[in-house]
């Protein structure tokens, strides 16, 4: 076992972690690590290597605002590229050097004796720690995937596959097939495997809103124009950016001005399918927005075809050799998958991290609901920054822009504890709380809480925790600067400026 003590300790090397990393190094800090379980960069664009996987958000704006790539091949971007680009961006910037792979942090808890984060990780079967003055947890909400919790499914005998840890060895050719879930990831999917499978069921809880995907290959000289004239590229990102905006005005202000957007899903629907009883089946009963509006111009001509079939009675159980609906019918396949998403409002990652009162993140939501100041520090974890944490959520554009924002603020942040010698920094719960409250008014005449649906947003307290409402550049302002007065702080005394125990972790070159 080693032991190591550093500056900041990044979990996660997905488009947050890795982002922090290099604001880090452009800002001159070296004592910094990053951890992660996979073997390269990319977080949920590395795990997510379902068939069709790819953007919804245009390439040019879902990319970072200081790694342009003019060499996008489409309008939309698929998963191989985006990990290609991720990865490319840690080239160029050294991040390899200061990044541990292959490494599950097991455990996070503050010592308050020493004011540092201990670390539990494994490593190539190992076991080893680590002490961190700050820690940044840069998971992700899509990283733990859900499980349907549906009877028998244990004892079913053929293939399950999640859609975040896809099989990519199993042959769907000729097979008989169930897909569980009409989410985004589902929506990508079922296309793809429409084509090659013998079978396959649909398995649709709730029917979601569709448009249509403009997507296209660039040509050649555009790819020229993005890299030679000045500015277009920021143009066109500024384009979609405002866009975007408009509709978050929308969702978040006036849902009756999203009617247009269910014209557009309405007239997907029709172009889609030709059977009246399907368009009806498929037609969501709750308002446009409420749900993540998703894009695709294949997901209803997929389900018109002899070879799939809706199924809109819910799932009973499962057996060891097919699926049970509730009306009876019994449908029996090789393989299910479960496009069922994440756990978001709920990650097992809650309960590894455990705060100055020996409670863990997860035990404090579960009683407090899910919630965080600015989506980042959370009262009674001290020295603890959150990525893409509470409240930060989009419906509508790129979370790359909401990355960015929190990136600001943890570099000031960073900046301001070595400034004034900090060793403690705890947001207030009275700060906390009213940032909460701000956002809570904000939501009451949104889309999401009067729209009809009920959806992954929500905690288990029906509360939508995961979101930001409204404009993306408000809060983009308020993260800006680290706004010390927010925060309860206490400064070094000669026990926190020890020198660090042994220097970098192991696996990293000196
Ligand atoms: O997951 P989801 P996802 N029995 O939670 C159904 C991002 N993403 O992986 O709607 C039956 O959206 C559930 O039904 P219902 C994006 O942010 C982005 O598809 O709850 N069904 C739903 O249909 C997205 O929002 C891209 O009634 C069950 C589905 O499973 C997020 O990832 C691409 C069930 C889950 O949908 C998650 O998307 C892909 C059960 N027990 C994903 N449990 C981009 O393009 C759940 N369902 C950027």
């Amino acid at each position: 076992m080693t032991t190591h003590d550093v500056e900041i300790a990044i979990i996660g090397a997905g488009f947050s972690g890795l982002g922090a990393a290099i604001k880090l190094i452009q800002e001159g800090v070296d004592d910094f690590v990053v951890l992660d379980r996979g073997r390269d960069f990319g977080g949920t664009w590395r795990d997510n290597v379902y068939p069709g996987a790819a953007c919804d958000v245009p390439s040019h704006l879902y990319s970072y605002s200081f790694a342009l790539n003019p060499q996008w091949s489409r309008s939309y971007s698929h998963q191989p590229e985006i990990h290609r680009y991720i990865n490319a961006v840690a080239d160029e910037h050294g991040v390899a050097g200061h990044t541990l792979f292959g490494t599950e942090v097991t455990h996070a808890e503050w010592d308050e004796d020493t004011h540092r984060w201990n670390l539990r990780y494994t490593r190539d079967g190992e076991q080893h720690t680590m002490t961190a003055r700050n820690l940044v947890g840069a998971v992700g909400p899509l990283c733990e995937p859900n499980l349907p919790d549906i009877d028998g499914i244990d004892e079913f005998g053929g293939t399950i596959v999640h859609s975040a840890r896809w099989d990519t060895d199993y042959d769907f050719a000729g097979k008989r097939v169930a897909v569980i879930g009409t989410g985004a990831s589902a929506i990508q999917i079922v296309p793809q495997l429409g084509r090659v499978v013998g079978h396959m069921d649909v398995y649709q809880r709730t029917a979601p809103w569709i448009i249509p995907r403009n997507e296209r290959p660039y040509l050649g000289v555009e790819n020229w124009a993005f890299k030679h004239v000045p500015g277009l590229q920021a143009a066109i990102r500024g384009g979609i950016y405002t866009f975007n905006e408009a509709v978050a005005a929308g969702m978040t202000y006036a849902p009756k001005a999203l009617k247009p957007v269910e014209a557009l899903c309405r007239a997907n629907i029709f172009r889609g399918i030709r059977d009246p009883e399907l368009r009806k089946a498929v037609t969501p009963a709750f308002a446009v927005g409420c749900k993540r509006i998703l894009k695709s111009n294949d997901w209803y001509p997929t389900l018109d075809r002899d070879n799939v079939d809706l199924v809109t009675s819910g799932i009973d159980r499962i057996t060891p050799t097919g699926i049970v609906t509730a009306d009876g019918t019994v449908r029996d396949v090789d393989v299910i998958v479960v496009a069922t998403g994440f756990h978001v409002t709920d990650s097992p990652v809650f309960d590894t991290i455990v705060g100055a009162a020996g409670e863990s993140l997860a035990q404090v939501w579960d009683r407090e609901g899910m919630a965080a100041y600015k989506g980042a520090f959370v009262h009674g974890f001290p020295n603890m920054m959150l990525l893409i944490g509470p409240s930060t959520g989009l419906g509508h554009t790129s979370m790359v822009y909401m990355i960015e924002s929190q990136l600001n603020y943890l570099v000031d942040y960073i900046r301001t504890v070595r400034d004034r010698g900090l060793a403690r920094v705890d947001v207030s719960k009275s700060a906390q709380d009213a940032f909460n409250t701000d956002v809570q008014h904000s939501l009451r005449r949104s889309v999401w809480v009067t729209g009809g649906c009920a959806s992954w947003y929500q905690d288990h307290n029906g509360n939508i925790t995961v979101l930001w409402p409204g404009f993306t550049f408000v809060f983009r302002n308020q993260t800006r600067r680290f706004d010390i007065a927010a925060y309860d702080v206490a400064v070094a005394d000669e026990s926190d400026t020890t020198e660090s125990v042994t220097g970098k972790p192991v696996g990293i070159d000196a």
